[in-house]
This record gives C-alpha cells, structure tokens and sequence, in this order.
C-alpha cells in the first residue's frame, strides 16, 4: 500500500541556526517537502532560558516544534513524529534490522557525541574547572572524534553514497549537523573519509542545503 501524507499542520520551529539540533529538524522538514516557520531563539543571549521559551520546552534547549496546537520537545521526539506524521517519502528504511542500524548512528551522534559540546555544558567546564576557551574546544573536539570513530565503521557498514544506503535516512539528519558542528570546533575529518563523503551527498540535496545554518533568517549576515 502507498504511503500517504496527511495535509501538513501549520509548523513552527523554534531554534538558533547554528544549533545542530535544530539542523536536523530543517533537515528533515526539508526532506518531507513540508514548509515551516522560524521562530528564532538566540542562544547567545540566553533566550533559551527565559520564561516564554520554558513554557514550551522546560529543559531551555532548542528545538521545540509546533504543530497546529501540539508542542513536541527533543530533536528525537520531533524527528520521529515528523516521519510517524508524514511518512512519505520515509527517513526509515522498511526492515526492523535496518532501521535499527540508522537509529543507532542516530544515538551515536544524539546521546554520545552532541551533549558533550552543548553551551551548558562549557559554560559548567567554565565556572568549576576555570577553563579557557581554547580548553572547551579542544573537550569538544576529543569527544567529537572519539564519536565519529565508531560511526565512519556503522557507516562502513551501511552507508551507501549516504550514512545509510543510497536515500536519505534519519542518520543523515544527524550526521550533516555533526560534521558542521565538528568542522565549527576544528576537527580534523581526514580519519573519516566516508561520513565526510556521506555528508558531502547529503548536504547537496536541495532540501538539506536549504538547511545549512548560514541560509536561515537568523543567521548573522556573514555567517
Ligand atoms: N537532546 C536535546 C538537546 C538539545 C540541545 O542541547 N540544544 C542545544 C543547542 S544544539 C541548546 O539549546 N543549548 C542551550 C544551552 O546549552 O544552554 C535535543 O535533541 O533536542
């Protein structure tokens, strides 16, 4: 049986263009072919933690999504209810072991790599441990490159021209804002030859590189 979409909510999307977890919400909005608005929420200034954004996400992280009347939290939450929503074209593949393999690069990049280099999580290295700016860089780049040693051999594995085979997946929502955020901290890719290539393919696809965070309205004019 087809696959069909229902007529898509009024979506707006929450978030800051350089954070990776709002990058892959546009991703895959832009994968799904669906329209949405930006609701910026400047992290710089601490507009994460203010009270009106609290109401929506009460951990004072982007992104939260809006859908007519619903509120979704968590890039997880949000990506999987994109693709349970409107499943066509689908961001899964169709066998439950395949599936499997691109949630977990999506673990992979989700709960091990992308907490460690969260704003909150300098900001504590910062105040308890006197760290420099130079220092969270280079915590951020150690464990950016500890991740994504183990996920060029998932991609070994599975990948195609992209993470997961020849279309694009879930795991590609994850990887492009991954290797963006790895070159922003300076990381050397070399090492990663195929996450580097999938990411390329990825990335060239009209809807992902209308993604990329230097194309959003509240980027800054030479970002
Ligand atoms: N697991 C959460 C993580 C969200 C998250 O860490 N967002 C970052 C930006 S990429 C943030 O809002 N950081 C604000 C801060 O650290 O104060 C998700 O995927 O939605």
């Amino acid at each position: 049986m087809p696959l069909t979409s229902p007529t898509p909510a009024r979506l707006r999307l929450h978030g800051y263009w350089r954070s990776g977890t709002t990058y892959r919400v546009r991703i895959a909005l832009g994968l799904k072919g669906l329209g949405w608005e930006t609701v910026p929420v400047n992290l710089l200034e601490g507009a994460q933690k203010g009270e009106a954004y609290r109401r929506l996400q009460p951990q004072g992280l982007v992104p939260a999504l809006e859908a007519d009347g619903l509120v979704i939290a968590q890039s997880p939450a949000i990506l999987e209810w994109i693709e349970e929503t409107y499943p066509d074209p689908p961001l899964l593949p169709s066998t439950p072991a395949d599936r499997a393999a691109v949630r977990a690069m999506a673990a992979a990049i989700a709960c091990d790599i992308h907490p460690l280099h969260n704003p909150r999580v300098f900001a504590r290295l910062k105040q308890d441990h006197a760290a420099a700016p130079a220092d969270t860089e280079a915590w951020a780049a150690h464990w950016i490159a500890e991740g994504l040693a183990a996920l060029e051999q998932l991609v070994a594995r599975h990948g195609g021209g992209l993470a997961f085979g020849d279309r694009p997946t879930l795991a590609d929502c994850y990887l492009v804002p991954q290797i963006y955020t790895a070159n922003r901290f300076h990381v050397d890719l070399s090492p990663y030859p195929r996450l580097v290539a999938a990411a390329a393919a990825a990335g060239a696809l009209p809807a992902v590189a209308a993604a990329h965070p230097a194309a959003q309205p509240d980027a800054p004019p030479a970002a």
